[in-house]
C-alpha cells in the first residue's frame, strides 16, 4: 500500500493492506486486543454505466465497499398496504421491519445532508426510502431533493417508492437529476397480488380485491417503462414472501429485464408477531438464507443482475450498508451540529477511494487463479471486514458476516448474515458464540483479521478454519482457497 493513499483515505474506514500472507495463529480468549471481488456486474457494464454507478453502494457491489448512503425520513404518508407492513415502522419495501426512524422537514432533512456530507465524506447517495411512499408525499419529497441538489451537488439523489404514483412525477424526476429509482414489484400477476395487497389508494379512491392489484401491477409496468425510456436508471426490489410469490419471483425477473431494470434485489420477507403485520400475526414464515440464495441463483440465470448485498436499512439510515451510524446523528444531534460540507475536501477522499480501489483491482490480478477442474467445488467462506473490500476486522467485533463463494476463479460475494457480537467489553459470551458459528455451518473458513484462542477452537470444532490476515478479501480467500483444495487432496486429480 503506498502512503499516498493511505493518506487520502479518511477514517472511519483503515485501510492498510499487509503483503503478510496467509496463516492461523493463536490468539487469546480477550479478543480486544491492541493488534489492530468480488463479482460486480461491473465487467459487462459499459464505461458510462459503470461511471453512472461506481458511487453507488447500492447499484454497484463493489462501491459497497467504499461508499456510504444516507436516508432522510419525510415521507410519512402512503397509499398502498402490503401485508407485511402495519404503518407504524418504516416502509418494510426498503427496511428491516420493526424499526421507527425521526420524521424530518425538508429543511431539517437538508441540514442532516450538509452535516454528514461534512463528517462523512464517503457518503455520497441520498436516499427517500420513507417512512411511508415517498411519491405519496410528493411535496416534501421533492422540496427535501431540492434543497440538497442546490447545495451540495455532488451527492447523488435517489428515491424509492411502490410505483404506483411514479409515472406523474417521471419529468420531476429527471429535470431533478435523479438517476436511481427503486421500485418494489413482488408480482407480475395480480391473482398474486390480492395475497399480498388488500388496498390501494388511487385518484382519491379506495380499491381492494384483484382490482386493487390489476392497478398497482399496471402503475408499475408503465412505471418501468417511462423510466427506460427518460434513461433513469431503476432498481427493482422484490419481498420474497415462502409460498405466496417464490417461484413467481423468477417470472417477475424476467419481465423487469425486458423493460429494461438495471438490477433485481431480492429481500427476505421478515416477519414476526411482534410487528403487528397481517403476516406477522398470522405465521407467514420469511426464507431461510438458503431458500433466498437458490431463489437468487435462479434469477440471476435469467441474465439479470442481481443484487445480494442489500441490508434492508431503515428511512434514517447513515453509513456503509453493513453499519448503522443512525444513533450518532438523532434529532436532538444533527440539529445542534454545524454543516460542514465542503466539496474540494470531498472530491480529495474520493479521489483516494480511487487509488485504493485500483489497487484492489492489481493485487487481485496478480493473484493466479487455480487452474479449474471438475474437482475444484464452490465453497463458502465467511468474512469479517469493516469495509474497503479488506478483511479488516476482528472476530469479536463482528456485528455481521460477508458471505463469500468461492472456486478455483471466482470469489463472489453472495450475501451476508447478522449475528450478535461475541465480544462484549473485552470478553467473549459463550452462548452468543454458539449461535455465531450456527449461522456460518456452512462455510469453511471464516477470514478475519484476529481471533481469541476459544472460539478459533469452536471453530475449528464445527469444520469451520478461522484464518487470520489483513489483506484484500479477494487474496485471502484464494490463499484459503488453495491450501483448502490440498488438504482435500483434490489438487492431485488436476489434469495438469
Ligand atoms: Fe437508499 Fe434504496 Fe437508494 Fe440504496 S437503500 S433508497 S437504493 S440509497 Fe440499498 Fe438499503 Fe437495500 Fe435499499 S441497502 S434497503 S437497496
Ligand atoms: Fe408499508 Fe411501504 Fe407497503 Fe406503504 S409501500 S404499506 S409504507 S411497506
Amino acid at each position: 500500500m503506498t502512503p499516498p493513499t493511505q493518506a487520502l483515505i479518511a477514517s472511519p474506514v483503515e485501510n492498510k493492506i499487509s503483503t503478510t500472507s496467509v496463516k492461523s495463529k493463536s490468539g487469546n480468549c480477550d479478543c480486544s486486543s491492541s493488534k489492530s471481488s468480488q463479482t460486480s456486474a461491473k465487467s459487462t457494464l459499459s464505461e458510462s454505466m459503470m461511471e453512472r454507478v461506481a458511487k453507488h453502494p447500492c447499484y454497484s457491489e463493489d462501491a459497497h465497499h467504499h461508499y456510504a448512503r444516507m436516508h432522510v425520513a419525510v415521507a410519512p404518508a402512503c397509499n398502498i398496504q402490503c401485508n407485511y407492513c402495519n404503518r407504524k415502522y418504516d416502509c418494510a419495501n426498503e427496511s428491516r421491519p420493526g424499526v421507527v426512524s425521526e420524521l424530518l422537514t425538508p429543511e431539517e432533512a437538508a441540514h442532516k445532508v450538509m452535516v454528514i456530507g461534512g463528517k462523512i465524506p464517503q457518503m455520497t447517495v441520498l436516499g427517500i426510502a420513507g417512512p411511508g411512499d415517498p411519491l405519496a408525499n410528493p411535496e416534501k419529497t421533492f422540496r427535501t431533493f431540492e434543497l440538497i441538489a442546490a447545495q451540495a451537488p455532488d451527492i447523488k439523489l435517489c428515491l424509492s417508492t411502490n410505483g404506483l404514483m411514479l409515472p406523474e412525477y417521471v419529468d420531476r424526476i429527471k429535470k431533478l437529476n435523479i438517476d436511481h429509482v427503486t421500485i418494489t414489484i413482488n408480482m407480475v400477476d395480480p391473482e398474486i397480488g390480492t395475497k399480498i395487497y388488500p388496498w390501494v389508494r388511487y385518484n382519491r379512491k379506495r380499491y381492494t380485491g384483484l382490482k386493487a392489484s390489476q392497478i398497482l401491477h399496471e402503475r408499475q409496468m408503465l412505471s418501468l417503462d417511462l423510466l427506460r425510456e427518460a434513461d433513469i436508471l431503476c432498481k427493482v426490489n422484490s419481498v420474497m414472501i415462502p409460498g405466496i410469490n417464490d417461484e413467481h419471483l423468477v417470472e417477475v425477473g424476467r419481465v423487469i429485464r425486458e423493460k429494461g431494470a438495471f438490477l433485481h434485489n431480492i429481500m427476505p420477507l421478515i416477519s414476526a408477531p411482534e410487528h403487528g403485520t397481517h403476516f406477522g400475526l398470522t405465521g407467514q414464515r420469511g426464507p431461510n438464507p438458503k431458500e433466498l440464495k437458490k431463489l437468487q441463483d435462479e434469477c440471476a440465470e435469467g441474465n439479470m443482475k442481481i443484487m445480494r448485498h442489500c441490508r434492508q436499512c431503515r428511512a434514517d439510515a447513515v453509513g456503509l450498508l453493513g453499519e448503522d451510524r443512525s444513533q450518532e446523528f438523532t434529532k436532538d444531534k444533527f440539529m445542534d451540529m454545524a454543516p460542514t460540507y465542503n466539496l474540494e475536501a470531498r472530491q480529495v477522499v474520493h479521489a483516494g477511494i480511487d487509488l485504493l480501489q485500483a489497487e484492489l483491482q492489481e493485487k487481485k490480478a496478480k493473484v493466479t487463479n487455480i487452474q479449474k477442474t471438475v474437482a475444484s467445488p464452490k465453497i463458502l467462506v465467511a468474512v469479517t471486514t469493516k469495509g474497503s473490500g479488506i478483511v479488516n476486522q476482528h472476530f469479536g467485533h463482528a456485528k455481521e458476516f460477508q458471505i463469500y463463494e468461492v472456486d478455483a476463479t471466482e470469489v463472489k460475494f453472495v450475501g451476508h448474515r447478522k449475528i450478535d457480537q461475541y465480544c462484549q467489553s473485552g470478553y467473549g459470551e459463550e452462548a452468543t458464540l454458539e449461535e455465531i458459528i450456527s449461522s456460518i455451518a456452512d462455510c469453511k473458513a471464516v477470514l478475519t483479521s484476529k481471533v481469541g484462542n476459544c472460539p478459533q477452537e469452536s471453530l475449528r470444532k464445527a469444520g469451520i478454519e478461522p484464518v487470520e490476515a489483513y489483506d484484500a478479501i479477494d487474496t485471502v480467500a484464494k490463499e484459503f482457497y488453495a491450501k483448502f483444495l490440498q488438504q482435500e487432496d483434490l489438487l492431485q486429480q488436476a489434469p495438469y
